[in-house]
């Protein structure tokens, strides 16, 4: 990227101000104002941007295509390295400031760390299914468990909401702050939510008692009454509900 340096030495851009047109300082040619010359394209390439901020301007070369920025803007000292788009109407010259002859590579993916752990479905021997989402702020991580109730993720440092969740059951919910890989504690999502609208109460209960000692296959079977998913609706979806009359999703993990 030592283009771009010498495009803004050879058009004498580090007086800051957006000059009246572009003016070739060994030749005297002069180029229209709102794109770069000739010249500093054929430096850059197509790899450069090129903006007027009020008065002021700004230059910048990608060191990788969208991810990081070799920048030169008049309002601040010295060229600079970043992550950050420079192609809006403010910029930060407060980002990491490089040695405009040896740019750093951009910075790597943040690490991840595996987060892992057990949970329990409530009254079924096969516990599959069951997603764990960590959220932090708009960045989501997914897991889904296995029939005997495994589940891992890779996520990036950070503190994160840890839900887990499935149809006919309450989620369970708790907080975890990532520093490393971990093994979050074991827990139970409560079952009985057959509407599952997100607590177990009188609607729950008359959907299983309504479909009381049917069983796959049997006309008018409401496969949301069957808790534990056996093909039937007996005792144990009863029993599973009732434990848990009046509870309201999230459950603590
Ligand atoms: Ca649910
Ligand atoms: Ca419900
Ligand atoms: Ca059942």
């Amino acid at each position: 990227m030592r283009g771009i340096a010498d495009a803004a030495q050879k058009y004498n851009l580090q007086y800051g101000k957006y000059p009246d047109s572009f003016v070739d300082l060994e030749n005297g040619a002069q180029s229209p104002l709102g794109k770069p010359p000739s010249s500093v394209v054929n430096i850059l390439g197509n790899n450069y941007g090129f903006k007027k901020i009020n008065e002021n301007m700004r230059v910048w070369g990608y060191l990788e295509k969208e991810k990081a920025y070799y920048v030169w803007d008049s309002a601040c000292p010295q060229f600079i390295i970043t992550t950050s788009d420079p192609n809006g109407d403010t910029f930060d010259c407060t980002h990491e400031i490089a040695d405009d002859e040896t740019p750093v590579a951009p910075p790597p993916p943040p690490a991840t760390y595996k987060i892992s752990g057990y949970i329990d479905v409530q009254g079924r021997s096969d516990d599959k299914g069951v997603t764990v989402t960590f959220r932090q702020g708009s960045d989501t991580y997914f897991a889904v468990n296995s029939s005997w109730g495994h589940y891992e993720v890779n996520v990036p440092a950070g503190t994160y909401t840890v839900t887990a969740d499935m149809n006919l059951y309450l989620s369970a919910q708790t907080f975890t702050n990532v520093t490393a890989d971990s093994t979050l504690p074991n827990t139970v999502i409560r079952g009985g939510d057959a509407n599952d609208d997100g607590k177990i109460d009188s609607i729950d209960q008359n959907l299983i008692g309504s479909n009381f000692g049917k069983k796959c296959g049997d006309s008018g079977f409401d496969l949301r009454a069957d808790i534990n998913k056996d093909c039937m609706v007996d005792i144990l979806d009863l029993v599973l509900m009732g434990g848990n009359f009046g509870l309201t999703q999230p459950t603590t993990w």
